[in-house]
Order: C-alpha cells, then structure tokens, then sequence
C-alpha cells in the first residue's frame, strides 16, 4: 500500500487550499484561524435585513466521534447506550470524579492565597515540571540534564496542535506520517497546521494485529527527517500496541533514518493500569539521547475531560536549543489563545506533587483500568454464550479503552437502529462506556449484527 498525501506546497497555500476544499467538499467541520480571512464576494450593496452574509454557508457534518454523543442524546429510548466517545462511565453508567480530584479542588477551594491571574504564556509552572517527570520517567536524563521545555496546553487536542503548529513554522520536514487507521482528528490537526499528511501501515485487518512488517517497511521508504506520530500507548481505534521488543525496533529504524518521533500519550495509565508501564515506549526514545516529541492529556487518565489539561514537551540535545524552543513555542501560543486556563492544570499539579494524593490517584485510575479489562472479559463471555459466529478473543487481547470490533457499517448502522447502541461507524466501542447491567444488551445487538447483516 502506499502512502497517500493530504496537502501539498507551500505553508500559506496549504492553508487556504485546505480550507478552500473544506468549504467545496462540505467535508468535515471547518476550522479557521487567524491567518485565513474571508472576504464576502456577495455583490448586494443595500443593506437586506432579510439576508444573512452567511446565507450561502453549506451545513457541515457532524464530527465522526463526538457528534455520536449528539445523536444519542436525541434517542428518547429508555435502553440506549453510548460507547461512541472514548469517557470513562462507572458500573452505573455515570461519569466519574475522582475523589482525589475532588479533594484536590477542596484544597485550592479553602487556599484564600490563591487567585486567579493569567498563567504564564507557558502555563503552570509546577504543573509542567510533574508533568515531564509522569511521562519521561522520575529520574529521566534529559530532565536532569534541563533539555525539555516543557509548557501547558489545551488537553491531548491542543498539545497535539501546538506542536503541530511549532513543527510547520520551524522544522525542515513538513511531512507527518501517522498509523493507518488513527484517531480520527489526527490528519485535521496535523493539516490545518500546515503540515502534510502521509499514512503508514498499522494494523492488519486479518490477524486483527499489529501489522509489523509493513509499519517498518513504510517508515524505511519516508524520507529522512520526516515527523512520525505515535501512539505511546493504547492505540486507538485498533487497541492494538507494539510489544517493547517491538519498539525498540521501532526506535532504531526511526533513529537510522533521522524520523523524529511524536508522540500522542492520551492514555498513560489506562492500558495496563500502571503509569510507568505504559510510558515505556516513549522513554525508550528518549534514553539513547535523541530528540522528541510528546503531546500528553489528562482527560482519561485524571477524568478531567471538560477541563481541558494537556502538556506538550519537546526534548532537545541541550539547554540552550530547549530555551529557544521554549521561546518560539511562546510565540505560537500567544496569538492563538494567550495563556491557558489555571483551575484544571491546579488540580493536576496538587495531585502530582504531593506524595499520598498521588498515590490516591494511581489506585482509583487502577479500578478504572481493571472495569475495562472485565467488561472485555464479560463481552466476550457474553458472545460465546450466544455461540456468536467468529473468534471474538481480539475483545480481550486488545488494549486500553476501545475494542475495534470489525463489525462493519451497516452492521454498527443496524445495531444503532435496532438497538438503540451508539458507537462510531469503524465499529469501535468505548468499553468504558459499558456495565455488567448492558454488557447482555450488547451482546444481542452484536450477536443479530453478525447472524442477520453481512
Ligand atoms: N489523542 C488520542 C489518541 C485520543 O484518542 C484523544 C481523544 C485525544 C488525543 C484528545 O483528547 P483530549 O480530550 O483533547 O485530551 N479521544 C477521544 C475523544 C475525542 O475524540 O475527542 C475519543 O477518541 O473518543
């Protein structure tokens, strides 16, 4: 297979072709920002209180992901379920606070020297030293050695987009291969940002792993320097992850080739239950010294969803690039949203640095992580109950929040129909999402998906 390019030439034209393409493909919901202005070509010169100036606008869709949750909200059937967006539900269906983040809010609550000044441009101090030490690695090196910058930002999306945004201003290489299939806002996050989006091979339909041979065989032939995004743990949508051998193959390929490695931790935790192991893959990256990338959110893993936490850490060779790179990531950051917010990143840094509220914290996102590996347990008992046809054991070797089923659209169409079961058309499902209580709900859906629809 070969890879397939999303956008060509220059920074500026890219922006607007893609935008342009937006607006004529009606395709995806579109995204403008400060550097694009739309002038209106309506010829009208009186002043019509009848007509908009945006009576042309062509309706977008609804996103892939989110915009299930929307279309679940508007089902009035008292059986629905919704294991479309990727948030952790408990046994009774209900979102979750951790009591360590209430506990955390309590205590900025009644700290009166608290107020609410901007942050820095960079965001909370505290908030990005603990965050490098959570995914790097406590006695990491490169944090010894002072060479991460380090800065807040708007949760997994935003990070993700701030590096973007610094890597089409500053790096040689415009080209970002990622694995195919992927999140589904990686290639917008990426393009809109000006870069060009390239796929590589990830994940084999037909062993329903991870498709080895073709991800080293596609990231050979990318050219040298180009920016690789990874998935540092619990991929999604496939739920399928290198194993560390296989990673450390990874990371010599990538290091020979000069591929700089970005990585996309949304889920540091959620794989295995434990923090460090599931930040294996990109500690090895940075142990041999090399430079990289790491867009970290606190959604999941903290249930801070709405508050919208996330870091960006750039490692660098040294010191000195680090505080340049620091100092141009400032000035992304400042004309897109100035500063980022204080309440979310507080809680966060609460819990990191004191000691018992960490370790609070790693057993209640350990209960979270062990209710997903039961209901892939449940799930699949379920379905060899029925005598469901097919080898269901993906359900319980994958890994993290998501099982990509393999059930195809029509199918995930039937299911949403008959069965009032939403979830997004690649048949993935948000296993959070499900309960002992709805795990036999599903089952049927699944179960008159696979007997009745082909
Ligand atoms: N990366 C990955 C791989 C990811 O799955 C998500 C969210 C994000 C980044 C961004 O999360 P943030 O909330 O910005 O920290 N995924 C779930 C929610 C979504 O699509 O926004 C999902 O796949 O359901």
């Amino acid at each position: 297979m070969r890879p397939q390019t999303h956008s060509s030439s220059s920074s500026t034209d890219r922006r607007l072709n893609s935008l342009l393409r937006h607006l004529q493909n009606n395709s995806n919901s579109i995204i403008m920002d400060s550097q694009t202005t739309i002038i209106s070509s309506s010829p009208t010169s009186a002043f019509n209180t009848n007509h908009s100036v945006f009576a042309n606008i062509p309706q977008g869709p609804e996103d892939p992901i989110l915009g299930v949750t929307v279309a679940y909200n508007k089902d009035p059937s008292p059986i629905k379920l919704n294991l479309g967006v990727g948030a952790y539900r408990t046994e009774e269906g209900k979102p979750l606070v951790l009591d360590v983040v209430r506990r955390a809010e309590q205590i900025i609550l009644n700290d009166r020297s608290r107020v609410k000044e901007y942050l820095p441009i960079t965001g909370l101090p505290d908030f990005n030293k603990f965050s490098a030490k959570l995914i790097f690695g406590n006695d990491s090196p490169a944090i010894q050695e002072n060479r991460i910058v380090t800065v807040q930002c708007l949760s997994g999306t935003g990070s993700l987009r701030v590096g973007a945004e610094f890597l089409a201003r500053h790096y040689h290489e415009r080209t970002i291969y990622i694995p195919q299939p992927t999140w589904g806002n990686h290639p917008k996050v990426f393009t809109i940002a000006g870069l060009s989006v390239k796929y590589y091979r990830y994940y084999d339909p037909t062993t329903r792993g991870l498709d080895f041979q073709g991800l080293l065989e596609d990231l050979r032939s990318a050219p040298s320097g180009a920016i690789v995004l990874l998935h540092a743990c619990a991929h999604n949508p496939t739920g399928v992850d290198p194993t560390l051998e296989q990673w450390e193959q990874i990371r010599q390929l990538m290091r020979s080739r000069g591929l700089l490695p970005f990585f996309d931790s949304a889920y540091q935790g959620f794989a295995s239950g434990n923090l460090d192991a599931d930040a294996q893959s990109v500690r090895i990256f940075v142990a041999d010294g090399g430079e990289c990338f790491a867009a970290q959110s606190y959604a999941k893993n903290m249930g801070l969803y709405g508050e919208r936490v996330g870091a960006l850490s750039i490692v660098c060779k040294s010191t000195d690039v680090a505080s340049r790179v620091e100092s141009q990531l400032k000035l992304v950051i400042r004309p897109m949203y100035s500063n980022p917010p204080i309440h979310g990143a507080s809680i966060v840094a609460t819990i990191l640095k004191d000691r018992n509220m960490f370790s609070e914290w790693t057993v209640e996102l350990k209960a979270m992580a062990d209710r997903i590996i039961s209901m892939r347990q449940q799930l699949f008992d379920a379905l060899r109950a029925r005598g469901t046809p097919g080898d269901w054991s993906h359900i319980i070797k994958q890994i993290g929040m998501f099982t990509f089923t393999g059930l195809n659209t029509e199918q995930v169409k039937f299911m949403t129909k008959e069965y009032h079961i939403y979830m997004t058309s690649d048949g993935r499902i948000s296993m959070a999402g499900l309960s002992s209580r709805t795990v036999p709900h599903l089952a049927d859906a699944i179960h008159a998906a696979v007997t009745r629809v082909a």
